[in-house]
């Protein structure tokens, strides 16, 4: 396996917790962690290794009282960028995001405070969004004269649908509480702090087989953008691969001995 370093890290702190469990804290709280070319060079390093180190499951995190303020917009207006420019900046967004969707690592997104433009499109990037009650979603990009550029029209209309998005992007609107998760846009609301519930979450997740996880965070996310035929013939090409691993004969013969746990309603 790879070995991450967190002293390589900047703009992001890392933490390696038990079980695998690693949180990745987007840590400018004072520019409100907006995405700036560094940060987004940092998530795609770490992304990129990530399902290569042995890394179990992954809290991203925010620094501070706000998750993420989107695109860095006081770099964007110094840089002055042309046209290509800014389309290889947005093809590094997709980079990065990309590796968190699709790179097989769960990633669960612990929020708070401001989740906008671009710290939205990050967070939908997740496989799991935790909210606590200071989380607010919005995309500001129609009121600046901007237009998103790290994927919402793609993610964000998956968790929202087609029209609920383009009224966030031509009116800003703003969604909080539990309307937000009755909207998709989180699938968890808590009361404390969100990043305690996250890394509870991740720790269970963690708890399962890599591989199964590795097909969970990555082939749902391919497969829907297959046709249905395709997408039933990958399923069955990835289970063939999962379901039959050495490792799951353990847990297969747990259930059959009745020592495994079995599945009961909530309390
Ligand atoms: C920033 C940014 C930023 C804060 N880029 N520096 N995103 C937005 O339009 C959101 C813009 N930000 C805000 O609306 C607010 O800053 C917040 C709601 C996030 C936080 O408010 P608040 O009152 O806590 O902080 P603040 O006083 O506004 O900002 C504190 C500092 O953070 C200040 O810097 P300072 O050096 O003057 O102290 C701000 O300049 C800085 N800051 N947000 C740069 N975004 C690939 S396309 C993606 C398209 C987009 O993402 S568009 C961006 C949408």
């Amino acid at each position: 396996p790879l070995t991450i370093n967190a002293a390589d890290y900047t703009n992001l702190a890392l933490e390696e917790r038990d079980g695998g469990v690693w949180v990745v804290t987007l840590n400018r709280p004072t520019k409100r962690n907006a995405l700036d070319i560094d940060t987004i060079e940092e998530l795609v390093q770490f992304f990129s290794i990530a399902p290569r180190a042995d890394v179990r499951a992954v809290v991203l995190a925010g620094a501070g009282d706000h998750f993420c303020a989107g695109l860095d917009l006081i770099e964007h207006h110094d840089e002055d960028r042309s046209p290509a420019d800014f389309m290889h900046v947005c093809l590094r967004w997709h980079e990065a995001f990309n590796k968190m969707e699709y790179g097989g690592v769960p990633v669960i997104a612990a929020l708070q405070g401001a989740v906008v433009g671009g710290g939205l499109e990050l967070a939908s990037s997740a496989h799991i969004r935790v909210m606590d009650q200071t989380a607010y979603f919005a995309l500001p990009e129609g009121q600046r004269g901007l237009f998103t550029g790290g994927g919402a029209t793609i993610r964000v209309t998956d968790l929202v649908g087609k029209s609920r998005m383009i009224d966030m992007m031509l009116t800003g609107r703003v969604y909080q509480g539990q309307e937000a998760v009755d909207l998709g846009l989180a699938q968890y609301i808590v009361e404390g702090s969100s990043l305690e519930a996250a890394i509870q979450l991740a720790e269970r997740t963690a708890e399962n087989l890599p591989l199964s996880n590795f097909a969970i965070c990555s082939a749902v996310s391919h497969m829907q953008n297959m046709s249905a035929m395709d997408a039933a013939y990958a399923e069955a090409v990835v289970a063939g691969v999962v379901n039959t691993q050495p490792d799951a004969r353990a847990r297969l013969a747990a259930f059959a001995d009745k020592s495994g746990a079995r599945v009961r309603p909530n309390e």
